[in-house]
C-alpha cells in the first residue's frame, strides 16, 4: 500500500508540457539536435563498439516485468521440413529456414513510448490517457523510432562505485550519488548527456537465476524519487535515462510506497526517454579498464505503429 498517490507526491513538480508545442510526441529527444550528435561524435576516441541489447529468447529466459512473459520463438520451417517432405526445395535446389517470435514489446532492451505510463488521466504533453485505448494514438514509440536517438552518453557505474558486482534488491541512489559516482570516475556530466547507469542487476538474472532476480517481493535497485533529482534532470536537460534494470528506478519508492514514481516524474512530466534492460557489463569493464566513460550512443527502437514501446539494440562507440 502506498501512503500517498503519485498525483499527491508529484504535486507542483516541473513539467515540460507545451515546451515543444502542443503536438509534440518526442519530448526531451528534442534536446538531441545535430550539434549534440557532433558533440557525441567528438567523444569517440578508439572506435571500439559495444552493443547494449539483451539476447532475446535467451536459454535462461528473458528478464521481464512481473506479469509479462518472455519471448516465444518458433521455427516454421527448417531442414526437418525438407527431410520429412513437408516442403520441397525451390526449383534449382534452394532451401531455407524461417521462424517467428511473440513477445512483449517491453520484454527486452527497449524504449518506452512517452505515453507508456500516466496518472490523473493525462499522458505526456497533456494528451488524454484515452489516446492509449486500442493502441497509442498519441506519444507512441513511432515518433521516437523515426527520429532515432544519437548523442553523447556517460556511463555511471554505480555497482563499481559501491564496490560490488551488483546492487542489491531495493538498493537506492539519488542525485548526490550520481554526482559522487561521476567524480570517482573522473568524468563530467554535461547538459544533454544521455545518462547510462549500471547497477549490475541484469547480470543477477543470468548468473544467479530468476529466484535471486525476482525475490519474494520484486523490488529492483535503482534511482529513487526526490524533488532534487527531478530538478537536476530538468536543469541538465537530460534527454534519455538508460539502465540495466527493467524499470530504470527502484520498484517501490521507500518513503511513500509509490510504485515507479520516476516513470511519471521524468517520462510523463518532463518527456525524458526511458531506455530499459540494457546489457552493460562489457561496456562497463572496458570503461573501468581505459578510464573513458563517455561515448557516442546510437539507437533507434523498431518502428511499431501505435506501440507502447519497442525493442532496440543500441550501439556504444568509444
Ligand atoms: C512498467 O512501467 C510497468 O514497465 P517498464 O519498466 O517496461 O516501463
Amino acid at each position: 500500500m502506498s501512503r500517498v498517490t503519485v498525483s499527491e507526491l508529484l504535486q507542483g513538480a516541473p513539467k515540460n508540457w507545451g515546451k515543444w508545442g502542443p503536438e509534440d510526441e518526442i519530448g526531451s529527444l528534442n534536446y538531441l539536435t545535430p550539434e549534440e550528435v557532433l558533440r557525441g561524435v567528438r567523444s569517440v576516441r578508439s572506435g571500439k563498439t559495444f552493443t547494449l541489447g539483451a539476447v532475446i529468447g535467451h536459454p535462461k529466459g528473458d528478464p521481464v516485468w512481473p506479469g509479462r512473459t518472455g519471448a516465444m520463438k518458433l521455427m516454421t520451417q527448417d531442414k526437418g521440413h525438407y527431410l520429412s517432405h513437408k516442403v520441397d526445395a525451390a526449383p534449382g535446389g534452394l532451401e531455407y529456414a524461417d521462424d517467428y517470435i511473440t513477445m512483449f514489446l517491453q520484454g527486452t532492451t527497449q524504449f518506452d513510448a512517452l505515453g507508456h505510463t500516466w496518472y490523473d488521466d493525462q499522458i505526456w504533453n497533456g494528451y488524454d490517457a484515452k489516446e492509449t485505448i486500442g493502441g497509442m494514438g498519441k506519444a507512441s514509440v513511432l515518433p521516437i523510432a523515426e527520429h532515432g536517438v544519437v548523442g553523447r552518453a556517460v556511463l555511471l557505474d554505480m555497482a563499481r562505485h559501491r564496490g560490488k558486482p551488483s546492487l542489491s534488491a531495493g538498493e537506492t541512489f539519488g542525485v548526490e550519488d550520481l554526482l559522487a559516482c561521476a567524480a570517482s570516475q573522473n568524468v563530467d556530466i554535461e547538459p544533454h548527456d544521455i545518462l547510462v547507469i549500471r547497477t549490475g542487476w541484469l547480470k543477477v538474472f543470468y548468473e544467479q537465476g530468476p529466484e535471486a532476480f525476482y525475490g519474494k517481493v520484486f523490488n529492483e535497485p535503482g534511482l529513487t524519487y526526490s524533488p532534487e533529482l527531478v530538478d537536476w534532470f530538468q536543469r541538465m536537460e537530460i534527454p534519455v535515462l538508460a539502465t540495466d534494470t527493467i524499470a530504470n528506478e527502484t520498484t517501490v519508492e521507500p518513503e511513500t510506497g509509490v510504485v515507479l514514481p520516476l516513470h511519471n516524474a521524468l517520462m510523463r512530466n518532463l518527456g525524458v526517454l526511458f531506455n530499459e534492460i540494457l546489457w552493460l557489463e562489457d561496456l562497463a569493464d572496458d570503461c573501468a579498464a581505459d578510464g573513458q566513460y563517455t561515448f557516442l550512443y546510437v539507437g533507434a527502437p523498431l518502428k511499431i505503429y501505435r506501440g507502447t514501446g519497442a525493442p532496440v539494440n543500441p550501439v556504444a562507440i568509444k
